[in-house]
């Protein structure tokens, strides 16, 4: 079977029993943790904040995946950056900040995993360069800025176009955004390495976590 990875958005999470539900998803097998930071200007919405991360970050020692939303994220990064332990991933969007690598090196420096996160209407061909110098793509298949929304159809051509780059540019790609069981049993086979599991496939069932993981990780690919 294809190895792919699967991390839980924590802003479709239970609130209420936050603890017990990183508990629930860590004995369920989940791989890591994102962290959807926004702050009402890059997206409209305001969600995840520091207080959640630095949270989730005691409860777990699994790998966390932060997502900025938010505009001009050179400035705030260590902010970000003081929370998290080496091997963790943060996701800045280009179009937010004037120099995207510099912000970028503020990541490499800090021994984090650099990620660029690029939405349904951003090109491939606007972070060319920057692929050299990043080690994820997240791919939005949404609009930033809820969970709950419609798979836009037109991203998937543009991650067939990144998957043909993949090898030589040592690339993960990973899809944010209405995941489904059918979008994992398509990319994955292809090469797409991970996925950000959120109302469409793992938040508010009936299945227990553990259920619901172990039967996409047994989807026949
Ligand atoms: C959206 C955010 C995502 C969503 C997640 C929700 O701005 O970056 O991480 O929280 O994709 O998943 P779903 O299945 O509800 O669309
Ligand atoms: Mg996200």
């Amino acid at each position: 079977m294809k190895n792919f990875k699967l991390t839980a958005s924590m802003m479709c999470a239970d609130y209420a029993n936050l603890s017990k539900e990183v508990r629930d998803l860590e004995e369920g097998g989940i791989d890591s943790f994102h962290i959807d930071i926004m702050d009402g200007h890059y997206v409209d919405n305001f969600a995840m904040g520091l207080n959640d991360l630095s949270c989730i970050a005691g409860l777990t020692t699994k790998p966390l995946d932060v997502h900025l939303m938010i505009e001009h994220p050179s400035d705030r990064i260590g902010l970000f950056l003081d929370q998290l332990r080496e091997g963790d991933t943060i996701y800045i969007h280009p179009e937010a900040e004037y120099h995207p690598s510099k912000a970028i090196q503020k990541i490499v420096d800090a021994g984090m995993i650099p990620g660029l996160a690029i939405n349904p209407g951003t090109s491939i061909e606007t972070i060319t360069e920057m692929l050299t110098i990043v080690d994820k793509v997240l791919v939005m298949a949404v609009n930033p800025g809820n969970a709950g929304q419609m798979f836009l159809p037109y991203v998937g051509k543009k991650i067939d176009r990144l998957l043909k780059m993949k090898e030589k540019r040592h690339i993960e790609i990973w899809w944010d955004g209405a995941c489904g069981a059918d979008k994992i049993l398509t990319y994955a086979p292809k090469g797409v390495d991970g996925f950000v599991l959120g109302t469409t496939l793992l938040f508010g069932k009936e299945e227990s976590y553990g259920d619901i993981l172990h039967r996409i990780r047994n989807l026949q690919l």
